[in-house]
């Protein structure tokens, strides 16, 4: 089984990841990470902290002569801010006096942090419940993406809406309904999004976009959004319907859901289905040049709980930053009496930058049933493995049920 795990505050020296049960063999260099970190750094509407640092990955193991070597890959992320946070932040007591903040945010985990671990100062809870963790877990999961490439399975993301403004054309719907396996790369998705500064795919939605940033931005206000991650190239066969924790869906759907500020994801047409009928939402199956397939993608690439070979669909929707700029009220805990909240350094706007954290996050999960399915120390091996199934889905089919 693959894992990893993270560790780092906002302001601290530096993130760090550990990254464990990949196989050997398969390229893996600093750039590549690098291209990840820098485009989480990306989009219009976020804050100071993004001008400060440059994102970059230092493998201190795992890795030799660009390529894996099976052991555990340790990764550190330099946090250039800390130099301004040296005494805050210190490990060790120190002898000036350091602010204690005791006004929690409304939507943050200021209140809940303090009530859970017991502090007396808000930023204990602020540091690690920081969305800056998500740079390590860009590295973690890219890691997972560069050994998915090697088996041609792609990933990306656009952005679909922020604050409610749509695209007159929506590109999921013609994702849902086409069967657009052979010719669809999902990193091109990703190419295309990112040429927009709010990773959307149509100019005219971005001028809207921005439009409605700045409103909010000049009202001291936040926007969240909605965010398309597509993976391509995915066998099928991935994940299981044998126990609930075996699910392709199950896995997909807690990673991005553990996303900060993360608060609905779908698979497929998802919310929508629910208003259809069964005829409107399944996708019928059909054979295209001798090769079973299905007419449509409503059920975006998973059918209970195993891939289906078609790309896998998640749509996901972020909720607005906490910190308002013209906060709303809440409770100084020091007091006892009603306040407005507290201002801290933020984003006014971070779906762009969210939706390059959910492909990390579906590169995960895919990652983690691909290797419970195909196994292998080393990547000849899982190779062989994922060849050799692959290459007779559809004779087997035939064998077992035509003879
Ligand atoms: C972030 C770093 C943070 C925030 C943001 C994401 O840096 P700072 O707190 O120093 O400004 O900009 O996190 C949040 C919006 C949040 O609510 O936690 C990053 O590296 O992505």
């Amino acid at each position: 089984m693959i894992r990893f795990l993270t560790a780092g505050e906002s302001h601290g020296k530096a993130l760090t990841v550990i990254v464990d049960g990949f196989p050997s063999n398969f390229e893996l260099t600093t750039d590549y990470l690098n291209l990840h970190l820098k485009r989480r750094q990306i989009g219009y509407g976020r804050g100071l902290r993004m001008k400060i640092e440059t994102d970059t990955a230092e493998i201190l193991s795992g890795i030799r002569l660009g390529k894996t070597l099976g052991s555990p890959i340790s990764m550190l992320i330099k946090n250039k801010d800390w130099g301004n946070w040296i005494n805050i932040m210190s490990v060790d007591e120190v002898s000036s006096k350091t602010e204690k903040i005791s006004i929690p945010r409304p939507g943050h985990a200021d209140l809940t942090g303090v009530i859970k671990y017991g502090f007396d100062d808000i930023r204990n809870s602020i540091e690690r419940s920081s969305a800056r963790e998500t740079a390590a877990r860009v590295a973690a999961g890219s890691v997972a993406r560069s050994f998915l490439e090697k088996f041609g399975i792609k990933i990306g993301s656009f952005v679909e809406s922020i604050g409610g403004i749509y695209p007159g054309e929506n590109f999921l719907n013609s994702l849902l309904e086409n069967n657009i396996t052979s010719k669809f790369d999902a990193w091109k998705l990703s190419q295309k999004a990112d040429i927009s500064s709010v990773r959307v795919l149509d100019k005219k939605h971005e001028v809207k976009i921005i439009g409605k940033i700045k409103t909010a931005k000049k009202n001291g206000n936040t926007l969240g959004g909605t965010m398309v991650t597509v993976a391509t190239g995915v066998p099928a066969g991935l994940g299981s319907f044998v126990h609930y924790d075996r699910k392709l869906s199950t896995s997909i759907v807690q990673s991005i859901m553990s996303i900060n500020a993360i608060k609905g994801v779908e698979i497929g047409s998802g919310f929508q289905s629910a208003d259809s009928f069964g005829s409107e939402s399944h996708d019928e199956i059909i054979t295209k040049r001798g090769v079973l397939t299905r007419r449509t993608n409503r059920a975006g690439g998973i059918e209970g709980g195993i891939s289906t070979g078609l790309p896998i669909i998640v749509r996901s929707a972020m909720k607005p930053i906490a910190t308002l700029m013209s906060p709303i009220g809440t409770v100084d805990l020091s007091t006892g009496k009603n306040i407005l909240a507290r201002r801290e350094r933020s984003d006014f706007v971070a779906v762009p930058a969210c939706a390059v954290i959910t492909e990390s996050m579906l590169a995960w999960s895919l990652a983690e049933h691909f290797i419970r399915k195909f196994g292998g120390d080393s990547l000849e091996e899982t190779l062989d493995n994922f060849t050799s199934y692959t290459k007779k889905i559809d004779s087997r089919i035939k064998k077992n049920f035509r003879n």
